[in-house]
């Protein structure tokens, strides 16, 4: 993924943060070679132009020359540059409620990965508690329903198709209907796409877009095609309306093009990546991690962690706020593990948190057990994820199920969750404590 702009970045970051002092100089050596790397990698123009004048403008700042660790402060600079050409924050799917239907929308060029990746995004919503219907609207294609008729039984999501249909519009009414009627409250619509942008299927989209009134229309654009993705969306967004990005083939994309330039240049976030052929290969989107990754933050963790507690400062507070009203729910505590990972160590949560030495042993906290605590957690739904209270033996049964994992675990979660509460509990009466927590969460500074 990115191999070859993370390689190229990562080295970037590694000679400067060999640096004791940092001259304007350096910062334009390093800048200088930052745009080489990006513009090798099919970032857009205007993104790397606007990319080097703000880091530059950011860096020269006294501020920065002063600093202590000038080193870091820069590479904190290039790191948040990075998040931001990712989009900043990461961007969920806006659905409706339960209780009504909201129809998505995938649309693309054809090849560009619309019917796997509507299979895989109703496989991903049914485990988070959703009931999806995958509608069948692709009929130029001879084999593109039975794709889709098969993918659907593959993630045992059930698919709407007409054999023999010649008017998708039609399909997607009557799918509507049928999800109406059977209670589905999240419809997929997989479309036609072309080779290439073309009036037939604009004019398709919008008729399906006009009767559908889906909530999310997300554009399904291969990252292998670089800045063709990046043009792909801006005449989708023009002509239809796009709400979201799903980057597909991300696994594959060495370059990074589309992904550090579809943000400023469209204004659309991505909301997904897909990372490969298999329908558990999506994944949502996270900025962060992703400039991480690019940036080979691992490989200089010692080093760049100061800086990231500092970016994770708003994060540490609205955390620690939450905590205060004893309001932390398994959802904060996915994010924990989000936090961990963009770290790059397990052994910084414990350390976060100080009395939690004893309380929490390694082995709470190794790799495999985030996993499977992570795939429980997502195959909760998010009533329950809000208030783990509501969730009694039926529903721990469902979970277990669903994540592939027995009740034990399950348990063995909700138990560990409760015991962190009870301590955040204890923690938030004692203000000096509070202070304590703050200041390891890089909060304090
Ligand atoms: N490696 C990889 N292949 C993908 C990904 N998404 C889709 N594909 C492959 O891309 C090809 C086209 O996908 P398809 O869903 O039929 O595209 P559509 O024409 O837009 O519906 C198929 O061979 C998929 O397996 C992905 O995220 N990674
Ligand atoms: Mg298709």
């Amino acid at each position: 993924m990115l191999d070859r702009v993370s390689a190229k970045l990562s080295d970037i970051v590694r000679q400067v943060s060999g640096k004791s002092t940092i001259s304007e100089k350096n910062i334009q050596e390093a800048v200088d070679e930052i745009k080489l790397a990006l513009l090798e990698a099919d970032v857009n123009l205007r993104v790397v132009r606007r990319f080097v004048n703000r880091t530059i403008e950011e860096a020269s700042g006294e501020a920065v020359l002063r600093s202590v660790s000038p080193a870091q402060q820069f590479i904190r600079i290039i790191h948040d540059r990075m998040v931001g050409l990712l989009g900043d924050e990461r961007q969920d799917l806006e659905l409706k409620g339960p209780d009504t239907v909201s129809v998505i929308l995938l649309m693309g060029l054809q090849g560009s990965g619309k019917t796997t990746t509507a299979a895989k995004l109703a496989r991903l919503l049914q485990k988070q508690g959703r009931r999806p219907l995958l509608i069948a609207a692709d009929l130029v294609r001879p084999a593109a329903v039975e794709q889709l008729a098969v993918l659907g039984r593959q993630v045992g999501v059930p698919v709407y198709l007409e054999e023999g249909a010649r008017d998708p519009v039609k399909v997607v009414k009557a799918g509507l209907r049928k999800a109406e009627k059977e209670q589905f409250n999240t419809v997929l619509v997989d479309t036609t796409g072309r080779m290439q942008v073309d009036e037939a299927m604009m004019a398709e989209l919008a008729r399906i877009r006009d009767i559908a009134a889906p909530v999310e229309s997300l554009l399904v654009a291969d990252a292998m095609t670089g800045q063709t993705a990046v043009d792909v969306a801006r005449e989708f967004d023009g002509r239809i309306g796009v709400s979201g990005i799903i980057l597909s083939k991300f696994d594959s994309d060495t370059r990074g093009g589309a992904a550090l330039s579809l943000k400023t240049i469209t204004g659309k976030p991505v909301k997904f990546i897909g990372v490969g052929e298999k329908l558990e290969d999506l994944e949502p989107f996270y900025p962060q991690r992703i400039a991480g990754r690019i940036l080979g933050m691992g490989d200089v963790v010692s080093l760049v962690e100061k800086a990231q507690q500092t970016i994770d400062q708003d994060e540490a507070e609205r955390l620690a706020a939450r905590m205060q009203s004893a309001t932390f729910t398994l959802e904060d505590y996915l994010e924990q593990f989000q936090r961990v990972k963009k770290m790059g160590s397990l052994q910084s949560l414990i350390d976060m948190i100080p009395g939690a030495k004893g309380q929490i042993s390694e082995d709470d906290v190794n790799e495999q057990e985030i996993k499977r605590e992570e795939a429980i957690i997502y195959s909760m739904t998010l009533e329950e994820r809000r208030n783990h209270r509501i969730i009694g033996p039926p529903r721990r049964k469902r979970i277990a199920h669903g994540s592939g994992t027995s009740v034990y675990d399950v348990n063995k979660l909700l138990k560990k969750f409760e015991k962190m509460r009870t301590m955040m509990r204890k923690m938030t009466r004692n203000k000096k404590y509070q202070a304590q927590v703050l200041s390891r969460m890089g909060g304090g500074r």
